[in-house]
């Protein structure tokens, strides 16, 4: 055999190329300094565009590039589950999103895949890569990525719960799971000042869920410095009692470093030994955004400490210094990189914008329509008795054999009853809240040491005992953590039937109630939705039940554009309505009113399995000819009674209607009622001023004008809170004896 005479140069570039960095391969490296290039010089030419008034805002991922190469080179594209924030260009590029979607996105292009132009750019969303849209609101998506971490670990549990099902949401959700998926999220120093931030660090530690939180350090949020942000200026002190987690604390602008710190985490998560906290110190070269200029609070030597650890002149430096590229090498792939973005970004300037007649789109569902005919099914007149704990009905629920043991049931019962009969029909349903389940101490139910609670009202009663510890469940006293999981969850394809205590407490989750939850859907144009639904006890009449358990205001959430909301003030309606809410494909806000759970008013038979009232469908609790009453929940009976009495008294023939959904409104009803009495009068619960009924009396007088015969009345509550003496609850609530009244000044008027 010959001998080769081996060139000592060849061997030397061998050796190069086989040596590794923390498992870093030189390629590896390369392509890194690539992304980590490409990021800067987007960034900077948005920057230009900005300045010429071509993009309308800019906000760069700046000394943060390092930390998004080497975050995907330890996790994996399409596979893992990522919720970026505004910083994290680098990190999306190197999972495979092009400069060009990019430049689409600060354009508003009508193909910028993120939004199609309805969110600024670097709010990141691409479908194909699982990286899911994030809002302009700090810290919201950090609960969203534990919900997605749990619905990953509950489908890998159930798998059959992924499948696809015919005639409800599940027709239009693609579901799919790893078993050993990861779930990134990230954010910076000044947003673990939110709430949600422990909130998200609580639950995730609690039950070792595979999230890897990345906290990203520039030492400013705008211009607050991190010391005020973090009581002695270091979040890892603060967080290092979690259980559970696997924390890292390193230099974020090093990418070797980075990678070697998220591959640990990874190792950690996907071996399902719990969460991972991987704080990185970076820096922000440029100012927070281009709103803002921070030589007005940072001085030139702290700027000028920071440029001198800028990750992509280190990166440049570092290959230089190892041999891995030279100059030519460098300057090559800046050259390809600018050739790029200088194309990409005459293509972007090029692409059509959106159409404003396209503004409607992706409010709702574009595919399952919950007023439409198909939600509109009749009660099983002779359906068998209930499904009870832990028996299924038996029997055909269509049978049509006289129905003897068909007792009337509360609003209550009825409620149970449907949340059982589509946790039977549909695995992804999933229900947890405030004190929901029978015992999260199961030991003690299956001892049966205890009956069990099943929710304050006993409305999930029975149902933990049934379907099983890991789809009805407590969570923590925490209601942004309630929605902001369960969007996550509902934003993979499960559906979290969720609840709120009570009203007058829902407040914690409104952040993700206003800028989240509803709103997934449009602002990614379509790419991600989060049906949930949220049934909240509502309402006073309760006598003792005060300000804080007296609460409406459903009004703020029916001015929320994407959110379905609806107020049943019967059992029967209470069960069809909330059959629609979970089988439908938006988020429904189920207002539930306790002083109905039980009353007489309004029972009825189990109108079976498949029970549905489409939304948007008022109905005539009594027709009439001389005045149209126009309400819902608990002033349904009271409008009934004073109606009745009006009749029998005066012969004035009230029409009353239910709204029953509120979001969307039942116009034409409305409509139709008052073109036939010729007057108008809402009656609500909730104080008068700028509530619910003060939308339906603009419209009337805008729309009807020419129908009616007299101004359009209001009945509210006063403008106060509701007090706990009766003799003020009294006062303060609409009663029966108002309500006649004021229809009898409106039939005299
Ligand atoms: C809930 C919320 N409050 C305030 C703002 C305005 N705001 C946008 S970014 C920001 C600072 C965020 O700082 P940090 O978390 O440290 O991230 P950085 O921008 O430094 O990377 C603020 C106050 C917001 N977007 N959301
Ligand atoms: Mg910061």
């Amino acid at each position: 055999m010959a001998t080769t005479k081996v060139d000592p140069k060849l061997n030397e570039n061998i050796a190069k190329q086989a040596k590794t960095y923390q498992g870093l391969t030189s390629q590896q490296l390369i392509d890194a300094y690539r992304i980590m290039f490409t990021s800067r010089r987007l960034d900077d030419r948005e920057i230009l565009l900005k300045r010429q008034q071509k993009v309308f805002f800019q906000i760069s991922g700046a000394g943060h590039e390092a930390l998004g190469a080497a975050a995907a080179l330890a996790l994996k594209a399409g596979y893992d589950w990522f919720y970026p924030y505004y910083r994290d260009r680098a990190l999306c590029l190197a999972l495979g999103a092009t400069p060009l979607e990019m430049l689409l996105g600060a354009v508003g292009a009508a193909d910028d895949p993120s939004s199609g132009g309805r969110q600024m750019p670097s709010h990141w969303a691409y479908k194909r890569l699982n990286i899911v849209t994030q809002s302009s609101a700090t810290g919201t998506q950090i609960l969203q990525a534990v919900g997605c971490a749990e619905a990953g670990r509950y489908l890998a549990r159930h798998p059959k719960a992924s499948q696809k099902a015919e005639g409800d949401y599940r027709q239009f959700k693609d579901v799919q799971f790893q078993g050993d998926e990861i779930t990134y999220v990230s954010l910076g120093d000044g947003t673990t000042s939110e709430g949600e931030f422990w909130e998200a660090l609580n639950t995730a530690s609690n039950l070792r869920l595979p999230v890897i939180f990345c906290v990203q350090d520039n030492q400013y949020a705008i211009s607050v410095p991190v010391e005020v942000q973090t009581s002695g200026g270091n979040i890892s002190r603060l967080v290092s009692g979690f259980p559970n987690f696997h924390f890292e604390e390193i230099d974020g602008t090093d990418p070797v470093v980075a990678y070697a710190a998220f591959k640990r985490a990874a190792d950690y998560c996907r071996a399902g030994q719990g969460p991972a906290f991987v704080h990185a110190h970076v820096i922000r070269p440029y100012s927070h955004s281009l709103s803002d200029d921070e030589r007005l609070y940072r001085p030139d030597s702290e700027r000028q400490a920071d440029a001198a650890r800028d990750p992509v002149p280190r990166l440049q430096m570092f290959l230089l210094r190892e041999g891995i590229l030279d100059e030519k090498g460098i300057n090559q792939i800046e050259h390809e990189v600018e050739e790029q973005i200088q194309a990409d970004a005459d293509r972007a300037l090029d692409a059509p914008v959106p159409q404003p007649e396209t503004i409607y789109h992706y409010v709702y569902s574009p595919d399952l329509d919950p007023t439409s005919a198909a939600f509109n099914t009749q009660p099983a007149l002779a359906a068998p008795e209930a499904a009870t704990e832990g028996k299924p009905a038996t029997g055909s629920p269509n049978k049509t054999s006289p129905n003897k043991a068909s007792p009337n049931k509360t609003m209550a019962d009825l409620i149970n009853t449907t949340l059982r009969d589509e946790m039977r029909r549909d695995e992804r349903i999933l229900i947890f809240g405030e004190d929901v389940a029978d015992a999260s101490r199961e030991e003690y139910l299956k001892q049966k040491l205890i009956k069990g609670k099943g929710g304050v009202f006993k409305l999930t009663s029975g149902l933990q005992t049934e379907f099983g510890a890991d789809r009805v469940f407590n969570s923590p006293l925490a209601e942004a953590a309630i929605v902001g999981r369960a969007t996550g969850m509902a934003t993979r394809g499960l559906k979290p039937v969720v609840e709120i205590q009570f009203f007058d407490y829902i407040w914690p989750a409104m952040m993700q109630l206003r800028d989240e939850l509803p709103i997934i859907r449009w602002r990614s144009n379509n790419a991600f939705s989060a049906p949930v639904v949220i049934r909240v006890a509502i309402g006073g009449y309760l006598t003792g039940g005060a300000i804080y358990h007296s609460q409406c205001g459903e009004s703020i959430f029916t001015h929320t554009p994407g959110l379905r909301v609806v107020f049943p003030s019967n059992a029967l309606d209470a069960a069809g309505l909330l059959r629609t809410a979970i089988r439908c494909d938006d988020p429904v806000l189920f207002l539930e009113h306790k002083r109905l759970y039980r009353e007489t008013y309004g029972r009825a038979p189990y109108p079976g399995p498949d029970y549905m009232v489409p939304f948007g469908k008022a109905k005539i609790v009594q027709p009439g000819t001389d005045l149209t009453v126009i309400t819902y929940g608990a002033v349904v009976p009271r409008a009934l009674q004073a109606a009745q009495k009006l009749e029998r008294e005066h012969r004035v023939s009230v029409e009353l209607l239910d709204l029953r959904s509120l979001n969307p409104f039942d116009w034409d009803a409305i409509a139709a009622s008052v073109k036939k009495t010729n007057r108008a009068l809402i009656a609500y619960e909730d104080s008068l001023s700028w509530g619910y009924g003060a939308e339906i009396a603009a419209r009337i007088a805008d729309q009807l004008f020419h129908h009616l015969d007299a101004p359009v009345k209001r009945i509210a509550a006063t403008d106060t809170f509701v007090a706990y003496q009766p003799i003020l609850e009294n006062a303060i609530l609409p009663q029966a004896s108002d309500l006649f009244r004021v229809m009898k000044e409106l039939a005299e008027f």
